[in-house]
């Protein structure tokens, strides 16, 4: 017999729609991949004792808490896992890592730069301790999206002229949709921008490996009143039933900007909740000197490539389907052309953060990055207020 794994045993905080795709990630990531650490799912938080007790019936943890510092301070706890509002990320990410625990914290980092940046310094005072944390920009993990990267580190398109990027989704559009924590600055720092926004903004500095330097932005709020929700169950994507109520609307509905790129590539961004038809589309291109290449989350399993140095008669998009075992991430799945959905990205998140951790080095995207993108997301919001271009502070 061999001897058991050594165990990663998580407390989780929050357990709404992150906390189920994260709480699925945990699960079946053993379950499908070999990894050096056993996650054993040990705890699960809420504000309300008996939704937290429910969620670790219906999700697989051992137990519930209704106080988050009660589970960061347990002795077997060895990782926290924050998947609550922007508004509490700083609060429980550094109190996590003080503690000693491992964090993995959901995007944005935080709410504000200043937040962003006392959890890089405790993160920082942590690495220090062997204590390591990361954010969780999963679409990073989405086989196409790692692909595309691959593709870029190799050359294959050469110098990058021009980053386009949209992330697109509706949820929103209809004037009444009710109130919700993501449409609430105080909880969620910013709408659209920081929302999905920020996914756009780590997604292309990953592909491409360049960094954002300078932005021109505009933020719109096109319905500034909705309906105040009946209950707290309002949450997550616009569902519940309305007080009857109006309340204000404290965040962007849509975020465009311009950006300047390292290496003098220009970029074009777009994050907005009122893409009618449009549900959770990602799209990303990127033109090189060589080729090009084009991502859609809507077809999340196809990543386009032209290649520019092939003879004219036959050069063209192709579609790559990327469900080969020679793909990344996708060995451990499904025979070619089944397909992977939108929780893989979690699971393979889950699977390169337990062996980073294992092998004593620091996950990515590490709270540094994160910060960096709420530098970017920060330099956009002034932008649209002073209606200038602002450089994005490094
Ligand atoms: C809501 O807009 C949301 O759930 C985001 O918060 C997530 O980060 C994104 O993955 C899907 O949409």
């Amino acid at each position: 017999m061999t001897d058991p794994k050594p165990t990663l045993a998580v407390g989780m905080v929050g357990h709404a729609f992150m906390g189920n795709a994260h709480s699925q990630a945990w699960r079946v990531a053993p379950r499908f991949f070999d990894l050096p650490l056993d996650p054993v799912m040990r705890v699960v938080c809420g504000r309300d004792a008996g939704r937290a007790a429910e969620a670790a019936s219906r999700l697989g943890w051992e137990e519930s808490s209704d106080d988050w510092r009660a589970v960061v301070a347990r002795d077997d706890v060895d990782l926290v896992d924050v998947c609550t509002p922007g508004d509490s990320h700083a609060e429980i990410a550094i109190a996590a890592l003080e503690a000693g625990k491992h964090v993995l914290c959901e995007k944005p980092l935080a709410n504000t730069v200043e937040e962003a940046e006392r959890m890089v310094a405790a993160a920082e005072r942590a690495a220090a301790r062997g204590v390591q944390a990361m954010v969780g920009f999963t679409y990073r993990r989405v086989p196409a999206v790692a692909l595309a990267r691959q593709l870029v580190a190799e050359g294959r398109i050469g110098e990058i002229r021009h980053v386009r990027a949209q992330y697109l989704q509706d949820w929103i559009a209809d004037a009444e949709a009710p109130l919700s924590w993501r449409l609430d600055k105080s909880k969620a720092g910013s709408g659209s921008l920081g929302d999905i926004g920020a996914h756009i903004i780590d997604l292309t500095q990953f592909i491409t490996g360049l960094r954002i330097t300078e932005v021109s932005g505009q933020l719109e709020t096109f319905v500034k009143e909705r309906p105040v929700p009946a209950g707290e169950t309002a949450g997550t994507l616009g569902g519940g039933g309305s007080s009857g109520e109006l309340g204000p609307v404290t965040v962007d509905d849509a975020a465009v900007f311009l950006a300047r790129l390292t290496s003098g590539a220009i970029g074009v961004y777009e994050a907005t909740r009122f893409a009618t038809g449009r549900k959770n589309a990602i799209r990303i291109e990127v033109n090189g000197s060589a080729g090009s290449l084009a991502f859609d989350f809507e077809d999340m399993n196809v990543l386009e490539f032209y290649d520019a140095t092939e003879p004219a008669e036959t050069a063209g998009f192709r579609r790559i389907l990327v469900t080969e075992p020679e793909h990344p991430y996708v060995a451990a799945w499904w025979p070619a052309g089944h397909g992977l959905g939108y929780e893989h990205g979690f699971t393979h998140q889950v699977v390169d953060l337990v062996h980073a951790l294992a092998a004593g080095e620091a996950p990515r995207p590490s709270f540094a990055d994160g910060l960096q993108v709420q530098r970017v997301l920060a330099a956009v919001e002034t932008s649209s207020d002073t209606r200038s271009w602002q450089e994005v502070a490094s």
